[in-house]
């Protein structure tokens, strides 16, 4: 990362109004809980299963107590704190200059960081609804419950996270697309622009100041305007 490319995007930044942040698992890398596909990912593990077939609805649907025991390991992130990221992006809303942060991730930290307006495309494990009758229940309920963590009613809580075979929800898709077309600035970043059809609702994008911030090479680094391989913390601590 080069000062010249850190002067460029604060003078960016010092110019938009209605700044989007779209993010993936590397923004909450630095806060302690990994990504999927960088070396120490959760894909570059052994497990029975590859991971993308645990976290599938069928799987779900198949063996839910197995599903559970992955979950609560691997992907029930709780404990976790903001990382100077997720307060860059929640102050830059507050001085009205960022409009909206579209994100894959299921943490809820960006909420915790005080960010306001957050669509979450795939869902939070900060929510679980009973499947029968749709009670909610905390994260905390599903983390400590012993097994396949069930209502009082006798219905297996489901996680309110989006599934590999599960479709995205369209309201959240029809904001984010929103927010993502009337943007003067789209800075991506912590993500691998793999997950479709996440990664596809770039190209709503209609201004010409597209930032990617990633540590690794992304399928889009040659159609952004500003491309910074370096980690987050140290680009948004500068900012
Ligand atoms: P991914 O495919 O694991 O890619 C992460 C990307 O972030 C990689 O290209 C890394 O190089 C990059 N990266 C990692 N740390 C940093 C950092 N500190 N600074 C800059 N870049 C970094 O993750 P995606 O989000 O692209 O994939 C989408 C999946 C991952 C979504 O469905 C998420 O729900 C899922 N996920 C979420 C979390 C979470 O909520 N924190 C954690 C793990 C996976």
């Amino acid at each position: 990362m080069s000062m010249d490319q850190i002067e460029k995007l604060k003078q960016w930044i010092s110019e938009s109004k209605r700044i989007v942040f779209f993010g993936g698992a590397g923004v909450s890398t630095e806060s302690g809980i990994p990504d999927f596909r960088s070396v120490d990912g959760l894909y570059n593990q052994k497990f029975e299963y590859p991971p993308e077939e645990i976290i599938s609805h069928s799987f779900f649907l198949r063996d839910p107590a197995y599903f559970y025991r992955f979950y609560r390991e691997k992907m029930l992130p709780l404990g976790f704190e903001p990382n100077i990221t997720h307060r860059v992006l929640a102050r830059l809303e507050q001085e009205g200059r960022l409009s909206a942060v579209v994100t894959q991730n299921i943490d809820g930290l960006h909420q915790k960081a005080g960010s306001q307006t957050v669509y979450e495309l795939h869902g939070s494990v900060l929510r679980n609804y009973c499947q029968r009758c749709r009670k909610f229940h905390s994260a905390e309920f599903v983390k400590n419950a012993p097994g396949i963590p069930r209502c009082a009613c006798g219905g297996i809580v489901k996680p309110d996270v989006v599934l590999y075979e599960e479709g995205l929800d369209q309201d959240t898709i029809e904001k984010s697309v929103t927010a993502i077309y009337h943007a003067d600035l789209l800075i991506v970043g912590g993500t691998s622009l793999t997950v479709y059809p996440a990664a596809g609702l770039l190209r709503y994008y209609r201004g010409n100041r597209l930032v990617l911030i990633n540590r690794d090479e992304t399928p889009y680094d040659h159609q952004a305007d500003l491309v910074i391989h370096d980690s987050l913390g140290k680009v948004f601590s500068q900012l």
